[in-house]
């Protein structure tokens, strides 16, 4: 029987201690992210590791144009407004439906201390799972060449774990200014700049059994084309604040090619 002491890294990443807890919640209203290496344990992420490489066959390939908005185009926008030009994203999938129910990404995932943990560093009341049967928990491909363009998010916050990083390319990219979706706020020439790359954004590296949290409705981000054989394999922790939320149809079809 798995339990959180097997699979949270819990010496480096104490999940239940009221001090951890409120240092990663100070760390994340400071530097607006908060990347906790080496979460899992090493044999979790072993295992982890290899569920996810026996089901890379699985993944549902998309590709798409998008605004960063994640909108299609609008036609009688300008073409120069940074909210109407279009990006490319590429990817594989595979959906909640498709990893083991016993598995410790499920775990993970149900775990009241882990919700606890995120809840708290995040400031959130509650967290649902999708009632849908694909969205909760996704494994994401990214082979060479492809990426994700980019984007805002239209969940408030996520929450992804690194597998798999690649040696070349696959790097996230970001600005923490540029919108704030609860005032409608956004900042065009901020985002133009990035876009078009007369500005340059941060960049994480992310190794392998890193957990990050940032807020992806307001800060644009991308990932740029994967460059190496292997590769970057991503999972996300995929919540919500209310109940009975579920993927929208299209979204589905998008990124899973099926609604259930
Ligand atoms: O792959 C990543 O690091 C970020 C993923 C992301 O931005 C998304 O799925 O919306
Ligand atoms: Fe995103």
């Amino acid at each position: 029987m798995r339990d959180i002491n097997s699979i949270v890294n819990l010496k480096q990443h104490p999940i239940n201690d009221r001090d951890y807890v409120n240092e990663c919640h100070l760390s994340i209203k400071k530097n607006s992210l908060l990347i906790l290496e080496n979460f899992l344990s090493k044999n979790s992420f072993d295992i982890i590791l290899t569920e996810a490489k026996k089901l890379e066959k699985y993944a549902f390939y998309c590709q798409q144009k998008h605004t960063i908005l994640l909108n299609k185009k609008i036609e009688n926008l300008n073409d120069k407004d940074p909210l109407n030009k279009l990006m490319t994203s590429n990817k594989g999938c595979v959906p909640h439906d498709l990893i083991d129910k016993k598995s410790d990404l499920n775990f993970l995932y149900n775990s009241t201390n882990f919700k606890n943990f995120i809840k708290k560093v995040l400031n959130l009341n509650n967290l649902f799972p999708y009632v849908d049967n694909l969205s909760s928990i996704n494994l994401n491909y990214y082979q060479k060449g492809q990426q994700l363009g980019w984007h805002f998010d239209n969940a408030s916050f996520a929450i992804t774990l690194m597998i798999q990083s690649s040696e070349v390319g696959g790097e996230f990219q970001y600005i923490t200014e540029g919108r704030d979706s609860n005032s409608k706020y956004i900042n065009k020439k901020i985002i133009s700049d990035i876009i078009e790359g007369n500005a340059k954004p941060k960049t994480l590296d992310v190794n392998e059994g890193t957990l990050v949290l940032f807020y992806g409705r307001n800060y644009l981000h991308r990932v740029t084309p994967v460059e190496s054989e292997s590769p970057r394999i991503l999972i996300t922790l995929n919540y919500n604040e209310e109940d009975n939320v579920s993927l929208s149809e299209n979204a589905r079809i998008t990124f899973f090619g099926r609604t259930s």
